[in-house]
């Protein structure tokens, strides 16, 4: 350990090989709460991580107990258990590579909410509490709190698990579309999924004979673009931005990942589109 002075904070700096520094980046390239640091935050998390090899059936964190630290999994897998009042514990998550956890008891200074328990031989990254909670919180705990409540008033997500929206806050992005901008354009290839944080949008489609209907608009709280990332088909209409329009945008890998609990619905309500469509 060699520590580095900066600031007020002294920095942790574990040395590790450059096929370890590697296999960190892999580990965290997908990982949301990892993204937009900036190089020397970005060096600073690397540098602090230290390698936690586990083994099947090993509690990494056990609930109540104090937060230390935070872990990314690099390989194996993870199950989550909850156990309320002294109730036998039950599964209410699983982690695989590339997933993290570890953050709540760092980020609210609580117990332990959860126990996670190795399920298949793992490789983690360990991030100590001070270097989490000096880079990586900040702009956490900012994105959780800014979606929070608009994401509480989505009706197709109010039914999921506070943690569930949490996931999906640290991975939405605001997108601002001024009037007339189009968001979606008919027979494109589908990248993300949208909701309407404010403003209006309408949808148009055109049909084989080159004529154009109105399929109706669209308002807070309501969202798009689900279709071509549940069939992997072209756009089957344009939207476009009627007004102001602000959407909070999630990536197609993201939509699947973290929507999982409401896909059912998402495709059942996609149901009224076709219906509607073979009205044309
Ligand atoms: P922690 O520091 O509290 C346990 O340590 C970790 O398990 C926790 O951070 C999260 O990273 C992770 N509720 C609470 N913590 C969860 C949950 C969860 N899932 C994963 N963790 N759920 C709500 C259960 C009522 C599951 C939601 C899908």
């Amino acid at each position: 350990m060699a520590p580095a002075k900066d600031g007020e904070f002294v920095k942790v700096f574990i040395s590790k090989t450059l096929e370890q520094r590697q296999r960190i980046e892999t580990s965290i390239s997908n990982n949301f709460l990892f993204k937009n640091l900036d190089e020397e935050q970005y060096k600073d998390v690397i540098d602090a991580m230290s390698e936690k090899r586990v083994h099947e059936g090993e509690d990494v964190i056990v609930q109540g107990g104090v937060g230390d630290y935070f872990y990314a999994v690099e390989e194996g897998s993870f199950s989550v258990f909850v156990s309320k009042d002294g109730d036998p514990e039950i599964k209410v998550h699983e982690y695989g590579p590339g997933g993290s956890f570890g953050e709540l008891a760092l980020m609210y200074n609580a117990p332990r909410a959860a126990t996670v328990r190795c399920v298949e031989k793992a490789v983690l990254w360990a991030l100590d509490r001070v270097t989490f909670r000096r880079i990586l919180m900040e702009r956490t705990s900012r994105k959780r709190r800014m979606y929070e409540g608009f994401l509480e008033e989505v009706p197709i997500l109010s039914n999921l698990e506070p943690y569930e929206r949490h996931k999906i806050a640290d991975a939405l992005e605001s997108i601002i579309y001024n009037n007339g901008e189009v968001v979606i354009q008919q027979g494109d290839t589908g990248q993300s999924f949208y909701i309407i944080e404010s403003g209006e949008a309408t949808v148009v489609k055109v049909d084989e004979n080159g004529v154009e209907h109105s399929m109706g608009s669209l308002k807070k709280g309501d969202y798009f673009g689900e279709l071509a990332l549940l069939t992997d088909k072209p756009r089957k209409a344009t939207v476009i931005a009627k007004g102001r329009l602000k959407c909070a945008t999630l990536g197609k890998k993201a939509f699947v990942r973290l929507l999982g609990p409401v896909v059912e619905i998402i495709k059942r309500n996609s149901e009224n589109y076709a219906q509607t469509a073979n009205e044309l």
